[in-house]
């Protein structure tokens, strides 16, 4: 059962219920603590001690959840008290027995809430967890004490250092919860809860003085583990290590002494710069979902999907498709060309099995709702087609053509193209309402962005079908325009060619891939060029070598190894070795012998960069295009820029993507360098209007997004 959740009504509403005082947190949606809410649970608090009839006290929430946690929208503004750690104590302090009874979630300071309470309850779909490190905190209301005392130090450091999600069984199994209700009616099996401890006499049970960490030197090893662990695992971030050390404090320090400990490292987290790029990302990937068409229309239906190719990134689709619960149909060219798709789906799975991410069963399962043909005829019952058949614009039409042939009236006829005209694509066929783009990044099946592009005649509610997709898909989806390359690819065209630039002028490729490494990406441009095919670039450089501007700078590098047949890992060489089939490749000579070749033909002579003249440039560049992107429209606003480079292009989440990154560094600071760079190269320098307005005017990208 869910509670009523009136708009209007307190964000903590206390009633007594014979010698209850039930006091429900109703603060839509997800009854975050902000001030009002921890007021209200202090008064509610105070007046059980104060009222001689009640004689236990019943927290929970109104609507879907218990409680989502501290609010997030308070950080980075004044703080207004109480604070949380106050209320958590004060409700620990209470004399009368309290109880949590937990239904949805109660997450980072709501299970707080729940800890300094004194007896807890959870219903099934209940999710409890300390996910704090994934907004850059670290549990900041009492939680790494508590936690570690109610449940162990290895316990609690693998939930905090996580982030996870437990359900209620695991809940009562790691000692949690004291119980799992019989029904999922919170209020009542909460209730029944409290009744029976009048009834038995109970007192309160504070979990101060729980004893979890009793066994000093099996706790002392958990946190010594962890740490070394943590070292490895989690580079650059400041929160992980800051929580083992808070449960090392929770295991030698009195109580009250760990509380401060804690409460100085959570204020060091909050205001660091990580804090805001975690939750400015937390943000983004949920405004981007928003847009003007998923405000105003109904998706249409999303049972039976076609792919048509089983190329890698067909089969990458399909897998996507299939792990969501849809039925797929790949259609290819004939018998053999089919095979080979249907091979490439189930590779997918056994990379999954042999990693042991899933189960022969559930590669089974997935395959049942897959089935292939060779004729378009098979789609015409389909709701939802995407294909994914070779860049070319003429082959793409054809395929456009069978499908505008087939397919039943209102099916979505999509594209998973890369930089194709989509408005092109949809004037050739009788029903350019229904196309849209849909594109994935390689493994489909794996990374998070769906760039959902929205040519001009598409009907509304085709858009909010594609974002339906996406959520189905718990994927990422960002609404963007038609443009070559669309927001991410894009500016990967860009940043890439300023990364050629300063290769070509003096800093090696292994130089500049260890810089961007440094900054935060798992790899650097040329990582990425040899994981993904130095044939693929080459193939779109040639493509638009007619078109490219004659004056403007060209590196030849990359098609020097590319004429050589390097084309990176498949090769066993590009810009790297990757000997006996090594997936880390090795720093090559011979390559740096080609660059100092180039450099020679294009009369440049080499001169050093440092590792932060590397990243601002790459950075400058990076910055420019997206806000090129913003200004024409083709984003939204700056945060689909940055939830695209988060989601598909491995930016740093803890720096916020591109367009956060350049507010924190000072837009205006991003506009001198890019004035500076342009003494060099004034063609490819180009100021973007929108960062020369808004530094005009003061302003920065988030005035730009409005829900920063
Ligand atoms: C913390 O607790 C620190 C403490 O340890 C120490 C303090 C001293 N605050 O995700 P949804 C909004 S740190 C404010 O789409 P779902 C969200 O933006 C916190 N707003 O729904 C969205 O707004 P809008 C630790 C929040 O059903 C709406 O609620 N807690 C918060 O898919 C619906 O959200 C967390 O990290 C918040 N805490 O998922 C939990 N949470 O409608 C973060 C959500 O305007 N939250 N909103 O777009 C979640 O993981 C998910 O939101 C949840 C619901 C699972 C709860």
């Amino acid at each position: 059962m869910t509670l009523s959740s009136a708009p209007e009504a307190a964000a903590v509403q206390p009633a007594l219920r014979g010698s209850v005082l039930v006091v429900t947190i109703d603060h839509a949606p997800v009854n975050a603590l902000n001030a009002a809410v921890r007021r209200g649970l202090i008064d509610a608090i105070e007046s059980a001690d104060a009222n001689a009839a009640v004689r236990a006290v019943l927290i929970v929430g109104a609507g879907r959840n218990f409680i989502a946690g501290a609010d997030i929208r308070e950080f980075g503004k004044p703080a207004v008290p109480p604070s949380l750690p106050d209320v958590c104590n004060r409700i620990e302090a209470c004399g009368k027995p309290v109880v949590a009874a937990i239904h949805g979630a109660a997450l980072g300071g709501g299970l707080e809430i729940a800890l300094a309470s004194h007896y807890r309850i959870a219903v099934e779909g209940a999710k409890l967890g300390l996910p704090e490190v994934q907004l850059g905190l670290l549990p900041g209301a009492g939680g790494t004490q508590r936690t570690a005392r109610l449940i162990g130090a290895q316990a609690a450091l693998s939930l905090m250092l996580s982030g996870r999600h437990v359900g209620p069984q695991e809940a009562l199994r790691l000692g949690l919860v004291d119980r799992v209700g019989q029904s999922d009616d919170v209020f009542a099996e909460g209730l029944a809860y409290a009744h029976e401890l009048i009834a038995t006499h109970a007192a309160p049970r504070r979990t101060k003085n729980a004893r979890g960490l009793a066994d000093k030197e099996a706790s002392a090893a958990a946190i010594a583990a962890a740490r070394a662990d943590t070292q490895k695992k989690s580079r650059g971030l400041l929160s992980p290590l800051k929580i083992v050390d808070c449960v090392e404090a929770a295991l030698n320090l009195p109580f009250d002494e760990g509380l401060r400990f804690e409460r100085e490292r959570f204020l060091e987290c909050r205001e660091s710069p990580q804090r805001a790029g975690l939750v400015h990302a937390f943000f983004a990937e949920r405004e981007t979902q928003k847009s003007p068409e998923t405000r105003g229309a109904q998706p249409r239906a999303l049972d039976r999907i076609g792919v048509i190719g089983g190329g890698t990134m067909g089969a990458g689709i399909a897998v996507a498709l299939l792990d969501a619960g849809l039925s797929v149909t790949m259609i290819e060219r004939d018998d053999a060309s089919l095979e080979r798709g249907r091979a490439h789906v189930e590779k997918v799975y056994d990379g999954l099995i042999e990693k042991g991410r899933i189960t022969q069963e559930i590669k089974a399962r997935a395959l049942q709702r897959f089935d292939g043909d060779t004729t378009y005829d098979a789609l015409a019952d389909a709701d939802l087609v995407i294909e994914a058949v070779f860049e070319d614009m003429a082959v793409k039409k054809a395929v456009f053509a069978q499908l505008d042939r087939v397919c039943k009236p209102g099916a979505v006829l999509a594209t998973n193209t890369s930089y194709l005209d989509i408005d092109e694509i949809a004037a050739s066929i009788s029903r350019p309402q229904d196309v849209l783009g849909l594109h994935f990044f390689s493994p489909a099946n794996i990374m998070k962005l769906l760039e959902v592009v929205v040519p001009a005649r598409v009907a509304a509610d085709v858009v909010a079908t594609g974002f339906e997709l996406a959520k189905k898909l718990k994927k990422v989806a960002v609404r963007a325009g038609v443009c070559d390359g669309f927001i991410g690819n894009r500016m990967l065209a860009v940043y890439r060619t300023a990364a050629d630039h300063l290769m070509e002028d003096g800093a090696s490729p292994y130089q500049i891939d260890n810089a961007v490494r440094d900054f935060g990406f798992p790899m650097g441009p040329y990582q990425v060029v040899d994981l993904a095919g130095g044939d693929i670039g080459w193939a779109a450089r040639k493509r638009r070598a007619a078109t490219r501007d004659p004056k403007a700078r060209y590196v030849h590098v990359s098609d020097a190894l590319c004429e050589r047949g390097w084309f990176g890992q498949k090769t066993g060489r590009g810009f790297y070795r990757y000997e006996g089939g090594a997936r880390a490749g090795k720093p090559d000579a011979e390559v740096e012998a080609i660059i100092d070749a180039e450099r020679e033909r294009a009369g440049v002579t080499p001169r050093a960069f440092s590792d932060e003249q590397i990243v601002r440039r790459y950075m400058a560049a990076m910055i420019n295009e997206g806000a090129n992107i913003v200004h024409e429209g083709i984003a939204q606003r700056p945060l689909d820029v940055d939830a695209t480079l988060m989601h598909g292009f491995g930016f740093p989440r803890y720096r916020g993507g591109p367009m956060h990154f350049a507010d924190s560094v000072g837009l205006e600071n991003v506009l001198t360098d890019i004035r500076e760079f342009a003494k060099e190269d004034p063609l490819f320098w180009r100021a973007s209007p929108l960062i020369v307005d808004l530094v005009a005017r003061g302003k920065n990208f988030a005035s730009l997004n409005q829900a920063d």
